[in-house]
């Protein structure tokens, strides 16, 4: 494995810290004699961070960048993960359909320099955060819909293929039979990758891959494709990602607002917190009918996650450790 690299600007602040680097801003005055000397948390790069319990998106995110991989690869390849696991009914490949038995998925994916690409309501392709990319790097646009996006998926190489699966069908279809149109987060293991990462460099990128809400009405979208609802990077400052209802994520911005927080000085963990709040405090909030949850990450590489519910957690890969911890959230 090769040596960890810290936080760029990171400084020494003396004894016994030659193999201990610490973060930015905790390292400024240079300790007197008799000062003992205060190690704040480090942060090693490169980190990894994702929504709910994904192992091996992030494992796989995490060995791109330890070989030298871009975020971008990174990334792609983490979400490329659960977009292929037809067990997770949340993303890609085995997702469950809308109520007419379509399976739409929504991406996107936002770059170090700010540049960003999206689809929507996406049919047929299983690798929605690739078709994502493509759309930033190879089309003048920021986004595309439906057919125009699968087509432009075909066009670029990749192949149709029939994303229900047996067992998602099966689901749908005992839901017809009850027939009530009350969509239903799932607050459990598995549901939207959302997934950001700092490279070696401290430099931060994101990626965002659904399904979306089960059972939604035909053409529904959420906030996973939007731009500032469900992902927003600015590398000057840090990047957030949602998941759960994305109505009130939209409602309120909120990945734009978790990075304008931590602009104005909130810590992840803060802005995470601030940003449901919004949703929570509205007037006509009914917060305890859904889930909405986020993740940041600072530019110092601190990291922070916050649920309305219970039943969230983050998955950290970091200093060659993958980790899932539940989040604090809002309704005890
Ligand atoms: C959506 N935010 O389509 C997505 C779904 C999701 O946890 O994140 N579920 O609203």
């Amino acid at each position: 494995m090769k040596r960890r690299n810290f936080i760029k600007n990171a400084s020494l602040t003396g004894i016994g810290l030659a193999v201990t680097p610490t973060l930015t801003n905790c390292a400024e005055k240079e300790p007197s004699k008799n000062e003992k000397t205060v190690v704040t948390p480090k942060a090693s790069l490169p980190l990894v961070i994702a929504t709910w319990n994904v192992p091996n998106a992030t494992a796989k995110a995490w060995e791109v960048l330890e070989a030298n991989g871009s975020l971008l690869d990174a990334l792609e390849q983490g979400c490329m993960i659960e977009e292929a696991d037809v067990k997770n009914q949340s993303v890609g490949k085995g997702g469950r359909p809308d109520r007419d038995g379509n399976v739409t998925l929504d991406a996107c994916i936002m770059n170090t320099k700010g540049d960003c690409g999206a689809v929507v309501a996406m049919e047929n392709i299983t690798h929605a955060i690739s078709v994502a990319r493509k759309v930033m790097e190879e089309t003048p646009h920021v986004m595309l819909a439906g057919e125009g996006a699968e087509n432009f998926a075909v066009s670029s190489g990749m192949k149709r293929e029939n994303l229900l699966t047996e067992a998602s069908k099966k689901e749908w279809e005992e839901w017809l039979v009850k027939a009530a149109y009350k969509p239903i987060i799932n607050i459990e293991n598995h549901d939207t990758i959302g997934m950001l990462a700092m490279d070696e460099n401290g430099d931060l990128s994101g990626a965002c891959t659904t399904s979306g809400l089960a059972y939604k009405m035909s053409g529904r979208v959420g906030d996973s494709p939007i731009i500032g609802s469900g992902l927003f990077v600015d590398n000057q400052v840090g990047a957030a990602v949602a998941t759960g209802m994305g109505e009130e994520v939209v409602k309120t911005v909120g990945s734009f607002l978790v990075v304008e927080l931590m602009r104005q000085g909130k810590s992840p963990q803060e802005a995470c917190e601030e940003a449901i709040k919004r949703i929570v405090d509205k007037p006509n909030s009914n917060h305890e009918n859904f889930q909405v949850a986020y993740i940041a990450v600072n530019k110092n590489g601190e990291t922070g996650s916050y649920s309305i519910h219970k039943g969230f957690s983050m998955t950290t890969y970091q200093n060659d450790k993958n980790e899932n911890v539940q989040s604090d959230y809002y309704v005890k």
